[in-house]
């Protein structure tokens, strides 16, 4: 049998081979018995799903096993986000949250995740120990459980609506009368996922017309991951291409952490440069303060933000649960990632895609212009910055190879002498001119990651390509 492993977030694994009921009672025991060891198990846990294949299925059989062990279930009534499920934790004060989500994996995936009473995604401290009790048990019946109808007689599930709390919360973040005031057309693609009713509910309050595309549950996401990067959201790039009324495009993905933006005329921004101009924009017409945080292989464009306004700039392990742990100490205004995950001072310590959004929304709102014109008056600011991420399919042969390569930097790469290395996550090699290389196994997919950053388009190719080759040779 696998063995359970948490990975860069949560728990994941196909369908019927690892993802299975067996397993995730085990892995939910494991949690009650973590719980209890810290005793803070009478505190409850919200337990919620994304819209995946019988999210509510897992959902239930988890809250039989934590009634088993007399840990108090808050289920969700409907699939939720992420991040609402984050603030629930905060606002009912419980021990943390069991979410069932794979978040931007494919549809043939499902995955649990599991934050304790911070909200955020649990440290690796925690699933080093949640993993180990689990192991211990696979292959045995080592689980109690209680019969539903059971469990709710005894007060230990009771069903939740945490959509209202959260809105009450998200409107002290976002201007929405500046959204409203815009008169902007909006459209907005869920990806079949937890968003729908969210995003486009917030916005219609605040008085916008909102067009949406995908906004019905599907378990098939449509066929494609539903991950809302350039590649994934055609259909909706062509929406917003061919509706000439519509200003801004606002993605999700399945469980609402991740965003996906396209300016007016359909044209896809990476989170990169959302992470920069919000971060911008907070600062500089918000008039905030604070230190910002952004992982490893996210872009340098956030330290030249941090830069021009006198900034403290963090730099984490990729993961939010590290950006979390910043933000649950207060420590930061915004912290991001490349893979479209943001959040901010006094917001759950997780990412948040409808927030996300919101702001977005609100800059152009208030600043008048496109997103691309936003991103070309910053680049007049502090400079340019080309960044870009390559998937490589992790065969036997690389995975064999892989870690061997990095133990020891070539002197040089792309013909440019390599000046640092750092190794906080896989490892990244800093160049004299500003660009950079960093390559690292990805926790939640069978690849390995390539990013590079350069400050033209032109040597990111060739920083691109030689990093490529390095890694395949
Ligand atoms: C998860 C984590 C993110 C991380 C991303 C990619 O996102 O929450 O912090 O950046 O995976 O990680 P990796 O490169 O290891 O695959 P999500 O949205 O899938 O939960």
């Amino acid at each position: 049998m696998r063995r359970i492993s948490f990975g860069t977030s949560g728990w994941r694994g196909i369908f019927c081979e690892d993802f299975t009921f067996e397993n995730v009672k085990i892995v939910t025991q494991a949690i009650a018995d973590h719980l209890r060891a810290r005793g803070v198990e009478d505190r409850g846990l919200i337990v919620g799903c994304d819209s995946r294949f019988m999210g509510e299925r897992f959902a239930r059989e988890t809250a039989r096993v934590l009634a088993g062990s007399g840990i108090k279930s808050y289920v969700c009534d409907r699939d939720t986000p992420t991040p609402v499920i984050a603030f629930e934790v905060l606002r009912r004060r419980t021990a943390g949250a069991i979410n069932f989500t794979a978040s931007h994996n494919p549809y043939d995936y499902n995955g649990l995740k599991f934050s304790p009473e911070s909200g955020g995604p649990a440290l690796p401290e925690t699933t080093r120990d949640i993993e180990e009790r689990a192991n211990a048990m696979l292959g045995e019946i080592c689980y109690k459980e209680m019969p539903l109808d059971k469990a709710f007689r005894a007060g230990l599930v009771e069903e939740i609506d945490p959509r209202a709390a959260y809105f009450e919360a998200i409107r002290r973040l976002v201007d929405f009368d500046a959204i409203g005031r815009s008169g902007m057309t909006i459209g907005v693609n869920p990806l079949y996922g937890t968003a729908r009713g969210y995003l486009d509910k917030l916005l219609q309050e605040a008085g916008v017309e909102v067009r949406t595309i995908n906004d019905h549950r599907d378990p098939y996401f449509g066929g494609l991951p539903p991950e809302p990067s350039q590649s994934h959201i055609g259909d909706f790039i062509s929406m917003v291409k061919s509706d000439a009324a519509i200003g801004l495009g606002l993605a999700t993905d399945g469980d609402a952490d991740r965003y996906g933006i396209l300016d007016g005329d359909g044209a896809y921004i990476e989170p990169n440069y959302i992470l920069a101009l919000l971060a911008d924009y907070i600062v500089r017409v918000k008039g905030k303060s604070g230190d910002v945080a952004r992982s490893v292989a996210t872009s340098h464009f956030l330290d030249a933000v941090a830069d021009y306004h006198g900034l403290t700039l963090h730099e984490t392990p990729v993961g939010f649960k590290f950006i979390g742990e910043l933000i649950s100490a207060d420590k930061i205004l915004i912290g991001g990632e490349e893979s479209a995950g943001l959040s901010v001072r006094s917001h759950v310590p997780d990412k948040d895609g409808i927030l996300a959004c919101l702001l977005v929304a609100e800059m152009v709102a208030v600043e008048g212009k496109s997103l691309r014109d936003l991103l070309s008056d910053l680049y007049g600011r502090v400079g340019e910055f080309h960044t870009r991420r390559e998937n490589i399919r992790l065969s036997p042969e690389l995975e064999e190879s892989f870690a061997g390569k990095l133990v020891e930097p070539p002197v040089e790469l792309a013909g440019k002498k390599i000046e640092k290395v750092v190794t906080i996550d896989g490892s990244k090699w800093l160049f004299r001119d500003g660009s950079w290389v960093l390559f690292r196994k990805s926790g939640t997919e069978p690849v390995v990651r390539v990013y590079a950053e350069a400050r033209s388009a032109e040597e990111l190719e060739r920083m691109i390509g030689a990093a490529d080759a390095f890694i395949r040779g």
